[in-house]
């Protein structure tokens, strides 16, 4: 039984896609009103190339008595923490989670809250976005790097993403996936924020780019990820020139009035920088424009 808590934008393509593929899922939403909705929906959505599929996935709330032997945990990293604690008592013991939120830190708290569990972490560069409640537009084909920085023996549950056609890998160091996708996040998305441009615009600003990703390499090699650091400024340009029409997920966070995930990625890259007694001024003075921006539109910083 997959048990996958959160029906957003990757829930629902992992949930579509698991049931689809004949294997039992079970969808754990946030409370009775949510659930109520989801059954007035009569299901989820899934839209891909401009189709949709609908499939009547069976759902419950966090309270149900139901134990849980694998859990996906498909929320905003700032909400993964709350969220296990709340089902840590249908955990049972030796219960795998797997954790597809994007940045760092979240994956220690979710530990934490959750120690009878073994954590499994993923890095996705697949893309969704929800069009309606409970319906998803599969946006951007992409791959999932899974792997588990305690333990390098893959689940055996990773067949059912085969049978689902998830295209993924079993990562042996997962950590440096990662870190680049959170280096690469910190040196495009919060100029995006504060230049209101899509991702190709950052063209622009070919110094800027520069100073900051060579602080990047420098955090990255002090915290032990020097794979990670390797030609990283030559994908960050790929990376914007590959994205140049689309406005990054901070962006879109923040023009929505969304919480964005700033504090488990430029935020966390801070913090760690300041463990090290790592001077980056660049990289803490964007972080603090950045604060400022959403401070001002009465966004939260956390
Ligand atoms: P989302 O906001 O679309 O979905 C999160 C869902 O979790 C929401 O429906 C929310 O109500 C639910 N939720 C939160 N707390 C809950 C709780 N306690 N109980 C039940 N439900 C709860 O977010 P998303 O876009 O799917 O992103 C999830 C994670 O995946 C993020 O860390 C994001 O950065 C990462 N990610 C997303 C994409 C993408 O294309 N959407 C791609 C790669 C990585
Ligand atoms: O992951 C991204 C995002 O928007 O969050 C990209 C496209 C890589 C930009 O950082």
């Amino acid at each position: 039984m997959w048990h996958i808590l959160g029906a957003g934008s990757l829930g629902t393509l992992w949930a579509t896609r698991l049931a689809r593929a004949g294997l039992p899922v079970q969808l754990i939403l946030r409370d009775s009103t949510r659930l109520h909705g989801y059954q007035q929906a009569g299901g989820l959505t899934l839209i891909e190339q401009g189709q949709p599929q609908h499939y009547p996935i069976a759902a419950q709330t966090p309270d149900h008595r139901q134990p849980i032997q694998r859990l996906l945990l498909a929320c905003k990293a700032y909400d993964a923490a709350t969220a296990v604690a709340q089902l840590a008592h249908r955990l049972v013991p030796g219960a795998d989670i797997l954790l597809l939120q994007n940045g760092l830190g979240s994956q220690d708290e979710v530990a934490r809250a959750a120690p009878q569990a073994r954590c499994i972490f993923a890095s996705s560069t697949e893309g969704a976005f929800r069009q309606a409640d409970f319906q998803v537009v599969f946006a951007g084909h992409g791959h999932t790097w899974i792997g588990d920085p305690l333990n390098m023996q893959p689940p055996d549950w990773l067949a059912d993403l085969h049978q689902a056609g998830i295209a993924h890998d079993w990562s042996l160091d997962i950590l440096s996936r990662l870190w680049r996708k959170l280096a690469l996040n910190c040196a495009i998305n919060p100029l995006t924020v504060l230049q209101d441009c899509r991702n190709g615009q950052l063209r622009e600003h070919p110094a800027q780019l520069a100073c900051l990703t060579d602080e990047l390499v420098e955090l990255l090699q002090r915290c032990g990820q020097s794979n990670a650091a390797e030609g990283l400024y030559d994908d960050v340009l790929r990376v914007i020139q590959a994205t140049a029409m689309n406005y990054s997920s901070m962006h879109q966070d923040a023009s929505q009035g969304r919480r964005t995930e700033i504090a488990y990625l430029l935020g966390y890259a801070c913090q760690a920088a300041q463990r090290h007694q790592l001077p980056l001024p660049h990289l803490q003075a964007l972080h603090a424009q950045l604060l400022n921006h959403l401070t001002a539109r009465g966004l939260p910083c956390h």
